[in-house]
């Protein structure tokens, strides 16, 4: 059995994880509520006390925590601990407004490591494995998370952060690394670059674990393929400690939230209503064994649906879908909303490679979508009447998705800039006006 598949934990009945839960629940109100003064104010807010927090059962009644709440007690404001007990700052990739920075104590890193560990051997790793991590290091979650989760596994680890593909690929190659971590669409380019070079039958990789960002099942398939592994999602958020909150297992049909650490619940966006389980809206996460920096009811503005069927691989813990998009994500052209990974689902089943660009705009006061593709080789070798073609074909398909027109436009192979960290998709215009 491998050291971090743990099935007292993983396989846990029901009411022992709803025990593990109720107990970590009061101990981190009661945390938060002395030590942190603007959740202690939120919380009187709403005249609700420590006592008044039994179990997950009164969960609804705390106020939520969102992105905003954490930009405006920047930087130390949510801290639960004097600076001397933590030790590391971690932060988002936000691109606007202020950065969130997070804060984890010697035991926070350890269990964020071991649920990135689990991750990993869900995905079939064991300390045999040599694991090829380029997901970017420092600020950023994904390089520190799957580095700390191989290191405890045992595996060789190897710290090669974003870019330079040449030497990833030689490394991967030269060290035969057999689980690569990084986000899918750096991954998607790392397989086209393999295939280029035909190296496909030099390297050694089974798996790969891929998250950061919103993919499609049809990218699935494509970097299972073109890759000869099986890719596995991995899901996580800065605020809530990173890659590793949730993973895939062996059957690839959603992630399991690691639930001895996390409480989950899914709430109707608009008015914050808990809503069923199977039933899609916005992601909320209450942490129950952090020190630092607890969250309680932390909005992450993704959308998904949870589930408790019981799982092939035994596990019990819930299981999140991939996320649908994120709330804020979205986008509304002509009154209709819109999830990129919509675009691209069409896109893959078409057989266009997953590299696209969305630009909207907005002209005479009516809503542009402009959807920039890029062809495969072989596309573009075929006579160019055939473009047009294509780009109809298209503009069909895409209608039939999204309910509305999109502009088409085919460009040629390599066209598109390629990301190494998160894909930046999508271009709105209409902000800047
Ligand atoms: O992206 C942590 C991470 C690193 C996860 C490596 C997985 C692998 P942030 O930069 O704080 O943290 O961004 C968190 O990214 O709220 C989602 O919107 C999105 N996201 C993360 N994982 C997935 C996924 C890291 N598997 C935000 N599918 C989250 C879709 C994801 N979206």
């Amino acid at each position: 059995m491998e050291r971090y598949f743990h099935p007292e934990i993983e396989c846990a009945s029901r009411e022992q994880i709803r025990a593990w839960q109720d107990a970590g629940l009061v101990k981190t109100v009661a945390h938060v509520y002395k030590n942190v003064p603007y959740y202690r104010n939120l919380m009187d807010q709403k005249g609700v006390k420590p006592e008044d927090i039994k179990s997950v059962d009164d969960l609804h009644k705390l106020p939520f925590i969102s992105k905003d709440d954490l930009r405006e007690a920047y930087p130390y404001g949510m801290l639960a601990l004097p600076v001397s007990e933590a030790v590391r700052i971690q932060s988002t990739s936000g691109t606007t407004g202020r950065r969130v920075v997070a804060f984890y104590t010697q035991h926070d890193l350890d269990l964020w490591e071991d649920c990135c560990a689990r991750a990993i051997v869900a995905a079939g790793g064991t300390k045999e494995d040599v694991v090829h991590v380029c997901y970017g290091y420092g600020l950023f979650t994904g390089g520190p998370g799957l580095n700390g989760g191989s290191h405890k596994l045992g595996s060789l680890t190897l710290p090669m952060s974003s870019g330079n593909t040449d030497r990833q690929i030689q490394f991967m190659c030269d060290l035969g690394s057999t689980i690569l971590c990084c986000t899918p669409s750096y991954a998607a380019f790392l397989a086209e670059s393999i295939c280029e070079r035909g190296l496909k039958d030099q390297i050694k990789l089974k798996a790969g674990i891929f998250g950061a960002e919103a993919w499609s099942e049809e990218m699935r398939q494509d970097i299972q393929n073109k890759l000869g592994i099986k890719a596995y999602d991995i899901y996580g958020l800065t605020e809530i400690a990173g890659p590793g909150v949730a993973f895939e297992c062996s059957e690839q049909t959603g992630m399991h939230i690691n639930e001895d650490h996390f409480i989950a619940e899914i709430i109707d966006p608009k008015t914050g209503e808990v809503l069923p389980e199977g039933e899609k809206g916005e992601l909320v996460f209450t942490t129950i064994t952090k020190e630092a920096f607890p969250m309680i009811r932390y909005r992450t503005r993704d959308i998904c649906v949870l589930t408790r069927e019981k799982c092939s691989c035994g596990r019990t813990h819930v299981k999140m879908s991939k996320p649908m998009g994120r709330s804020d994500d979205m986008l509304i052209v002509k009154g209709v909303n819109v999830f990129p990974s919509q675009i691209e689902t069409v896109l893959l089943n078409k057989g266009y490679p997953a590299n696209y660009q969305i630009v909207v705009s907005r002209e005479n006061n009516s809503d542009i979508l402009d959807v920039q593709v890029e062809m495969t080789p072989e596309m573009f070798s075929d006579a160019v009447s055939e473009v047009s073609t294509r780009e109809r074909e298209l503009v069909g398909a895409l209608k039939s998705m999204l309910g509305i027109y999109a502009n088409v436009k085919l460009v040629a192979p390599k066209t598109i800039t390629r990301s190494e960290g998160k894909a930046v998709r999508i271009i709105d215009k209409r902000n800047l006006y």
